[in-house]
Order: structure tokens, then sequence, then C-alpha cells
């Protein structure tokens, strides 16, 4: 986020907050202050970036000062009063906001940017999709349970279920009555609300991969008319912060190495699904980096439109 911050121009004084077991710690050379209720006086926005039950502990003390928050916990994603932000496809809704905006789930931002403009066209009706999570989208754990495993392959996994060296896990979140996961359900109710499509069906398989950084996902969409793989391409090639990588005789095509530490998502591999004699479904693989457009850009480009419009009156 520090680093977006600076890449995005946000001129501002930053404070760093966190628990106690981080107070002291200096970070681009700013000191970590122990988050307390007073901690918010006078501060305009928060940057939030805490699991869900520490978010709902502090964000009463940041609505008492005042300031508006940019919240990357699934916490509030899903309240009515909560805009649910991707700036590139419902920025309108930023300014709907109480005092809180909610950033996405990365799998979701990154499948809605390559999906957006397909909807725009035809209008989506249901989804099918894979995803391929690396490790780092499970914070420093996840990191490190592949760097030891790659050392010593009998190392014990402290992020994860299973090994995730030269293994995939098709995991991530808890499971419901119906087996499926907390993961997978995200790309369903968080889509209906950026998309605005109340009735969006979404049938999702999340699976983690032994992949530093940068999420990919497989996906077919169902819409409601005939699609035109050119028309998509034509759409994609002109959407900001699309890059569309599809040119399969050439190789070309979306892969994490290729998107990792920066903001673009790559989209690729085009094709009409076969099994649907209708033409209506289309099919296609993205990746994009988790950290960045699925979490830090993200919540900073939100931020960068508040301070945009605060200029402007
Ligand atoms: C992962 N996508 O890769 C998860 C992490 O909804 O913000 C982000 C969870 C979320 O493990």
């Amino acid at each position: 986020m520090l680093d977006c911050l600076q890449e995005y121009n946000i001129d501002a004084n930053i404070r760093l907050l966190a628990s106690a077991r981080s107070k002291g710690k200096v970070i681009n050379d700013l000191v970590v202050e122990e988050l307390t209720p007073e901690s918010f006086k006078g501060v305009d926005y928060v940057l939030g970036a805490c699991e869900n039950d520490v978010t709902k502990k502090w964000m009463p003390w940041a609505q008492e000062a005042g300031c508006v928050v940019i919240d990357n916990s699934s916490a509030y994603r899903l309240d009515d009063n909560v805009p649910l932000v991707v700036p590139e496809i419902n920025p309108e809704d930023i300014f709907k906001h109480q005092g809180i905006i909610a950033n996405p789930n990365c799998s979701t931002i990154i499948a809605l940017m390559a999906l957006h403009d397909i909807d725009n066209l035809y209008h989506i009706n249901r989804i099918i999709c894979t995803t391929f999570q690396a490790v780092s989208g499970a914070g420093v754990k996840g990191i490190s349970d592949l760097e030891r495993e790659i050392q010593d392959i009998h190392a014990a996994p402290e992020a994860f279920q299973y090994q995730i060296a030269y293994n995939v896990i098709p995991q991530i979140g808890g499971f419901d009555e119906n087996g499926i996961t907390s993961e997978e359900w995200k790309m369903q109710n968080e889509g209906r609300k950026i998309l605005h499509s109340p009735d969006l069906k979404v049938s999702c398989t999340c699976v983690r991969v032994p992949v530093w950084r940068s999420h990919s996902e497989s996906i077919m969409a169902e819409c409601d008319q005939e699609v035109d793989l050119n028309e998509i391409r034509q759409a994609l090639s002109h959407s900001e912060g699309v890059q569309l990588k599809d040119d399969p005789d050439q190789l070309i095509y979306p892969m994490p190495i290729l998107t990792t530490n920066q903001d673009d998502v790559f989209v690729g591999r085009l094709h009409k699904d076969p099994t649907d004699e209708s033409g209506k479904t289309v099919s296609l693989f993205c990746a994009g980096d988790q950290i960045r457009k699925g979490a830090a850009s993200n919540a900073v480009q939100i931020l960068k439109k508040l301070i945009e419009k605060e200029n402007q009156a």
C-alpha cells in the first residue's frame, strides 16, 4: 500500500497503525504506532487491512472520528450501506459511501476486470470459474510454507492444510453444508453487487497453487446473447486496467509471472465454449496480481478518486 500511495502520487501525511506487537517497527522510514481509540483523531482517510474481527473492533473508532475508511477485509462488503468498488467498473458507487467503502475479494476483482466489458456487451447470466491462487494470497505464512517446503519437502505446513510445494489444494476458506467454501461464495455475492447484477449465478472452485504471486482464473461466462469474439477483443483492448494477451499462435496468453508486481489484469485464451451450440458462452483465462490490483492498488485507486472529487469541490 505504501508503494502504491507513492506510485499514485498521493500526497499525504501517512501514519501506520497496528497492534502492540508491531509498535516501534520502522517501515519506509515511518514508525508503526499502536492502534488505540484516539489514533483516528484528525485523520481523513484510513486504508484498512486487518482480519474481520480486528476490523470490527476499530471501525467504530474510525467512524467516531469522522474518517472515510477503505477496508480490505470482508467484514462489511455485503452491507447495504457500504459500496463495494472496483474503480474501473462501478466508480459511481464510491460517492454513495457513509464512511466505509469496501475493497472486494482479490479473485473477484481479477475476474470482474476481465468480465465487465463482456457483461456490458451481452449481459452475463452465469459464470463457471476455477481459480489458481498464489500462496501470497494467504499472507506471509503462505509464502513461508512454500519456501520451507522447497528446501525440505517434509517441513510442516503452517498456512495450508497440506504440502503446497509440487501440489495443488482445492480448498480456500472453510466449507459450508453444501461443500462450497467461503472464498467460492465471494465471487457470486460480491460480483452481483459490483456489476449491479442481482441474478448473476457463479459456480466457482478455488484452488491454491504453488505460485508465489498473482492469481489466475479459468472462466466460462454464459451470456444472454450470442457472443462475438472480435467484439470482445475490441472492447478488452480498450479496457482500462486490462491488457489483452490473446495470440495463441505466438504463444501469447496470460500467466501469473507476467502480471506480478503490476496493476493490469491480463486476459486471453478467448474462445467460444464448444459445448454450447447457441454460441452464448465465452471461455477465457486471466491473471492479475492479487496483492496489487486485487488489494492495495484497488484501495489506493478508490482513495485517489475520493481525493480528486474533494479537490474539485
Ligand atoms: C487468498 N483470496 O488468496 C484469498 C485472500 O476475501 O479478501 C483474500 C481474502 C479476501 O487466500
